[in-house]
Parts: structure tokens; sequence; C-alpha cells
């Protein structure tokens, strides 16, 4: 078989599989310099509570998630190379589809980062299960339609530290994407907390991952974290895939000094239209 032959054999294996599932698990996307450098820049952010290679938002709101880093990428970097990492990237075009027909002049690019944050979780941290298809939101929905996907948001999940049983794994309840009904077991947004915890959650499966791994997923699908149990803390960092006509979540921007130091190609994916 060639080496093209195995490709396309690869892609169609994927594709059937994220179509399914609703996620893929990318083994080894990050090497083992680009990881030792990310975790380098979460000992400082977690240290000086910021870093100077750019304005990161660090914040710890004493709640499960655990420290929270928004706007990683102005860290410079890894965290640019990861804006377009090939272990990656190709992925998330495939799957929001990039094919808006007023784009032939690239005005746009091929698609936008609309969040890029990071989080550390030690002992009892944990993440609550939100989103599945039965939402119908627009912006993380799942579609294939006409042989193509057109998914609103693909989140590409990184571990920085290997996550196993007790390390409060991801979970996600593979299918959900296309599910009709809600999950008994989830709760109205006001009665947060009283949910069963994501490792408790029928259907749910915990996505294990070594130091390096990706997980590939689009939003709709229902997920969460599993509780934190063991000793020492997850390291994971999270970059948003949507089409390029989309919009920031939060507040934040992209600084002058990110879009002055960007390739063109990159700033298209931070900020569409600048
Ligand atoms: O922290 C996790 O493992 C889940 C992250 C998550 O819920 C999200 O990316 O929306």
């Amino acid at each position: 078989m060639t080496d093209r032959q195995d490709q396309s054999a690869q892609r169609q294996l994927d594709d059937y599989l994220f179509d399914l599932q609703g996620y893929l698990i990318l083994r080894g996307a990050l090497s083992g310099e680009e990881l030792a450098e990310a975790n380098r820049d979460y000992d400082t952010l977690q240290r000086d509570r910021a870093h100077p290679g750019g304005p990161v938002v660090v914040s710890d709101p004493g709640r499960q998630e655990g420290l929270m880093f928004q706007q990683l990428y102005e860290m410079g970097g890894v965290w640019e190379r990861m804006l377009d990492h090939p272990s990656w990237f190709d992925h998330c075009l495939h799957y929001i589809g990039t094919d808006d027909p007023d784009n032939f002049d690239g005005h746009h690019g091929p698609a936008f980062i609309d969040e890029c944050f990071g989080t550390i979780r030690g002992p009892g941290g944990a993440q609550r299960l939100h989103s599945g298809g039965e939402k119908g939101t627009i912006r993380t929905q799942y579609r294939y339609h006409a042989g193509k996907f057109h998914c609103g948001q693909v989140n590409v999940l990184i571990a920085l530290n290997d996550i196993g049983p007790g390390d409060g794994a991801t979970v996600v309840v593979p299918g959900s994407h296309k599910s009709n009904l809600r999950h008994p077991q989830t709760v109205p947004r006001e009665r947060y907390g009283e949910e069963l915890s994501a490792d408790d959650t029928a259907g749910g499966i915990e996505a294990h991952l070594k130091a390096g791994d990706a997980l590939l997923f689009v939003d709709a699908i229902m997920h969460g974290s599993a509780r934190r149990t063991n000793e020492g803390e997850r390291r994971v960092c999270v970059y948003r895939y949507g089409p390029s006509w989309g919009y920031f979540r939060h507040k934040w921007r992209p600084s002058d000094g990110l879009m002055a130091r960007l390739s063109p190609d990159r700033r298209k994916l931070v900020n569409p239209h600048a």
C-alpha cells in the first residue's frame, strides 16, 4: 500500500469514528520538546499568575474547575505553533467544513479559534457534564450534510501530563452529539452541583491520555471531567476551532503584540478580519 492510500484509509476510519462517536484520540500529537516547553510555561503561570511572553488571563474561581488560563496563545512559542499544529489542524478544518461560498477572495481565514484556554486541576477537581445533541445549539452543533462535515465547534484538548484512572480524565458520552433526548442524569443550570459526577454518568467513558495526546471532539457531545481522586494535578489546554465567521466567546481579544508577530495565516485564525 502506498503512503497516499494509507492516509486515505486512515481518514476514512477517522471520519467513520468521528461521525459515530463524536470524538477521536490523536496519540502523540505533541513532541517531547513541545510538552516540556508547555509545562515550563504552566509552571510560570502557576507560580507568578502571569507570563512574560504575553497577557494570559489567570483566574482561580475557587471552584472545582481549578486554576484557569485564558488566551494561552499570547505566550508565543509552542502556543503559537499549536494554532495550526500539523497533528490536528487538517482534522479541524475537515470537521468544521470551511466552505463559506463568499470567502473566494480569502478575506477570511479557513477557521477561527474563539477560545484558547487551559486548566490545572488538583485533588477534588472536576468539570460538570454539559452539552449534548438534543440541545440543538448552533454554535456547537454536529452536522453532516451533502457529503461534508459542517460542525460548529471542534475542540482539541491536549494532555500536558499523563491522565489515567483517578486523575480526573475528560469524560465523553460517545454518540451523544446526535442524541434526541436529554440525559436523565443531567440537571438544569439553576441546580448545578446536584448532578451526578461525570464518572458516574451512564454511557460516559473516561478518555485516558498520555502526555502529548489530544482528544478531538465536537462540542455538541456531552462532556465534562471525572473528579480527581489521586494526589498531584492534571494539566490540559484546549483550542476551540469553528468557522471563520464565528465570534469570540469571551471579552478578551488578541493583543497588538501577538497580532504584530503572527504570520498572516495565523493572524486570521485568532482574528479572521485582521
Ligand atoms: O476539563 C475537561 O476535561 C473538559 C473540558 C471541557 O469541558 C470543555 O472543553 O468544554
